[in-house]
């Protein structure tokens, strides 16, 4: 299988985070990738290769190039401006609320006030290096999308930073470029064929149902921690289903705590149904696997046995796959989770006829 990866996500490297009112040590540190790439190079079966250089246009068909100005700068802006520090992170944020009943504002001048402009929680610090790690993980989504268009039935693109909590015009949640909504509207626009992203990761995409709620060309299908009690809270609830052209192309399915390999096949059964019915040309994978029941963030109970039936079961469906990486928290785990998700795919996407290949 081809995998792409970049060596400059390293240069994200995030010290702390503000989580559960109290600073952690990050989740999200570059050893999560290393660890997958650990893996992956150990196995025969998996060629790595560098992505291409892509520039900004594809981040900026699903971005607001505002975005991406600022997160070019922010964090030297905040050494020269505010204070000389290793992680940046927002003060206040620009909450509808604190206009209500006044004209919208505008982005404000400052840095300070930028950063509450662009970016919704306290989780995800931008470093040094921050931008040119985020563009390297569009790079990577790009060129995992540009395999399969020239005809690989399954290729992996490890991404990092993560991407599906970015929102058009917001960062968050460990992510700044939507990586999979990057790929995913490349390959529809490019195509001029329907796309659907099925994402699996334990915290419901946000930022991905945002970009493609009200577009018909891009379907949206999550599995996830009911919003009821898991991050990100706000969205991701079974009654967002799309609006105007989009109507009907976003599928949540909500999950209770504890849900296992059994259960979890059952309801990504259900989710594939969706897929299908939507019927897209090639099918772009958010690949969490913070569903292990041995992530130290998430409650769901998927096995690395699991994770297995679960690539079997997207691929069995026969449409070509995009595999993005997102989150998993687990790192003793993460190798041997995503290489089984991976052979789990290869394996079924193997007895597929020659007319999906
Ligand atoms: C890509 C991805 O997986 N992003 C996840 C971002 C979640 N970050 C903060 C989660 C806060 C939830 N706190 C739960 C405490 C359990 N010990
Ligand atoms: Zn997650």
């Amino acid at each position: 299988m081809k995998v792409f990866s970049s060596p400059r996500h390293r240069l994200h490297d995030p010290e702390q985070e503000l989580e559960s009112s109290g600073w952690q040590p990050p989740f999200e540190h570059p050893g999560r990738a290393e660890a997958i790439h650990a893996a992956l190079a150990a196995d025969a079966d998996f060629a790595i290769a560098e992505p291409a250089e892509w520039g900004t246009a594809p981040i900026e068909a699903v971005h607001d190039p505002g975005l991406v100005r600022f997160l070019a700068s922010a964090w030297e802006d905040y050494q020269r401006d505010v204070r000389q520090v290793h992680d940046v992170v927002p003060d206040v944020f620009a909450m509808a609320g604190l206009r209500a009943g006044m004209a919208d504002g505008a982005e404000p001048t400052s840095v300070a006030g930028r950063l509450g402009w662009w970016c919704f929680e306290t989780t995800t610090p931008l470093t040094s290096g921050t931008y040119d790690a985020a563009r390297s993980a569009v790079s990577v989504a790009l060129s995992t999308a540009e395999a399969v268009l020239g005809g690989e039935r399954v290729a992996y693109g490890l991404c990092r930073p993560p991407g599906h909590h970015a929102t058009t015009a917001l960062y968050g949640g460990y992510c700044f470029f939507n990586n999979a909504a990057v790929a995913a509207a490349h390959i529809a626009v490019t195509t001029g064929s329907k796309v659907a992203v099925l994402d699996v990761d334990y915290h419901h995409g946000n930022g991905t149902q945002q970009i493609f709620f009200s577009r018909g060309d891009v379907a949206f299908v999550s599995l996830h921690g009911d919003p009821a009690r898991a991050y990100p809270y706000h969205t991701g609830f079974a009654d967002e289903t799309g609006a105007g052209r989009g109507r009907g192309s976003t599928c949540n399915v909500p999950l209770a705590a504890g849900t296992d390999d059994d259960a979890y096949l059952r309801a990504l059964a259900g989710a594939l149904d969706a897929v299908d019915a939507f019927d897209p040309a090639v099918v772009v994978v958010s690949l969490g696997v913070d569903t292990y029941v041995g992530d130290p963030m998430c409650d769901l109970a998927v096995t690395t046995d699991g994770f297995d039936r679960c690539g079997d079961a997207v691929a069995a469906r026969g449409r070509p796959l995009v595999v993005l990486q997102e989150g998993g928290y687990a790192d003793e785990a993460l190798g041997a989770n995503v290489t089984t998700w991976l052979r789990g795919a290869a394996g079924a996407a193997q007895l597929l006829p020659w007319s999906r290949r």
